[in-house]
């Protein structure tokens, strides 16, 4: 297992869209094994293939407390089957959008179809901070970045204060 390299904004990568995944092997899974190994180094709660320069529609995360357990759960070939009328905003951050965090307003609770680590077929209903995440990671298959969701002028600062640390960083 490995820590694989988080791409940030404005990577052009971060803005394809993920394709299908055919089948569950071994291959897929020694990636999703490393797409966890990198979240929990970053440290994050969710990551979409993309983000480490894979873009196929898988997705890793864990929303265990710190008191708790790791409960690694995997999303491949997710879909959302419904969405509530009822909306909710909540702050929301990414690793490739390192530092920025802003409110953003989702469909408060979501049905989900996917298959796990297995290739099982899953369905569940999603709400809380489960239905924020698997929202903005399944955007990031789409090729959406929180930032999008945000004013213009919000969007560009953030990209341009990204852009700006990583210089600083390769300058030191
Ligand atoms: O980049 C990503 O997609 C991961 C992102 C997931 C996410 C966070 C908040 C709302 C929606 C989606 C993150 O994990 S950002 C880091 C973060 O939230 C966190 C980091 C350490 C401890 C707790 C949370
Ligand atoms: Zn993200």
């Amino acid at each position: 297992m490995a820590v694989r390299p988080i791409l940030t904004v404005p990577d052009p990568v971060l803005k394809q869209v993920s394709t299908p995944v055919e089948s569950v092997d071994d291959e897929l899974r020694a990636l999703m094994d490393d797409m966890l190994d990198t979240m929990y180094a970053a440290p994050g709660i969710g990551l979409a293939a993309v983000q480490v320069g894979a873009p196929i529609r898988v997705i890793v995360m864990d929303l265990a407390r710190e008191d708790e357990p790791p409960q690694p759960r995997y999303f491949v070939n997710p879909e959302i089957t419904w969405a509530s009328e009822e909306m909710a905003v909540r702050e929301e951050g990414c690793l490739s959008v390192p530092e920025i965090y802003d409110e953003v307003e989702r469909p408060a609770r979501v049905g989900l179809k996917y298959q796990d680590y297995t290739g099982a077929q899953i369905e569940e209903d999603a709400e809380g901070l489960l239905a924020v995440c698997i929202q903005h990671e399944m955007d990031h298959l789409n090729g959406v970045l929180f930032i999008d969701h945000l004013s213009r002028l919000k969007r560009s600062r953030a990209i341009a204060k990204v852009k700006k640390a990583a210089k600083d960083a390769q300058a030191a």
